[in-house]
């Protein structure tokens, strides 16, 4: 198979739920030394928004859309284990955590490997996680940046709450933040004061180390 016909078969796989064929096509992937952020970004990915954008329309049911994440989780194992992690000197910490009312944690997955291979010490706090919890982390672990993510215009209330909670503590100075997830902007972040947005895992790397150079 060439490139394309792999990122193709990818976003397949996730349409129609295909655990199998989501497996083999990121083995197949690896085996011929495509770049695993290319094929979760450009295949799966995709495959996960399309089946997302049904499921607003009400065109699949949410038993649908509960598989093909499944499917997405098993591929974006694969891929994720094959990200190289740079074992240079720590450059600084991240913690990173889905907000509380939230269960999207695929995208934060993608990030936080990303992350993690530009030296960057990553502490996931993994996702449902309370303002205050990630709060207490973040000083116990004395990391440079707090990272949250949110997929529902509900939850994006929480990337705020965290913003408030960290002034109101006077410990806002002591972290940068950012903020990312489907319905986050760059307006949302400059609105609740966070340091930082960005739009996808590559940026997110980009971003965060723009701050640990700022800092
Ligand atoms: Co949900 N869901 N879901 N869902 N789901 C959305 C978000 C939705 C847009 C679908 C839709 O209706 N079109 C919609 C939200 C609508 C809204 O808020 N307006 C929705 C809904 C409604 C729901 C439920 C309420 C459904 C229900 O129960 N009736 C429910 C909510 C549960 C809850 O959280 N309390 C629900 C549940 C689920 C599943 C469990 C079935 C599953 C999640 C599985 C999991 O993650 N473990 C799921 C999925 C898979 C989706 C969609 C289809 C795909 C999300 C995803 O994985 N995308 C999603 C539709 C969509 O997003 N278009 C949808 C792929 C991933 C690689 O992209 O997460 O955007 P993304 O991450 C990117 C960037 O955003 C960025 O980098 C990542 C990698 O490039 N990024 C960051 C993310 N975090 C970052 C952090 C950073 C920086 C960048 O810095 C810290």
């Amino acid at each position: 198979m060439n490139k394309d016909r792999i990122l193709e078969e990818a976003k397949e796989a996730i349409l129609k739920c295909d655990a199998q064929k989501a497996v083999a096509v990121a083995r197949e992937a690896l085996s011929i030394g495509m770049d695993p952020v290319e094929v979760l970004s450009n295949g799966f990915s995709v495959g996960i928004r399309i089946i997302g954008d049904l499921f607003g329309r009400g065109e699949v049911f949410l038993p649908e859309l509960i598989l093909s994440s499944q499917v997405m989780k098993e591929a974006t194992a694969i891929l994720e284990a094959a990200i190289e992690t740079k074992d240079t000197k720590k450059k600084g910490k991240m913690l990173i955590a889905t907000v509380e009312g939230d269960v999207h944690d695929i995208g934060k997955g993608i990030v936080v490997s990303l992350v993690k291979t530009q030296g960057i010490e990553v502490i996931d706090l993994g996702r449902e996680v309370p303002a205050h919890t990630i709060i207490e982390k973040a000083v116990e672990n004395d990391v440079d940046i707090i990272g949250t993510s949110a997929l529902l215009t509900t939850t994006i209330m929480e990337q705020k709450k965290l913003e408030e909670e960290l002034r109101r503590h006077g410990l806002r100075d002591r972290f940068k933040t950012m903020v990312g997830g489907a319905p986050c902007t760059q307006r949302w972040a400059d609105r609740i004061g966070a340091d930082a947005y960005a739009e996808d895992a590559a940026e997110a790397v980009k971003k965060a180390l723009a701050l640990l150079d700022a800092s």
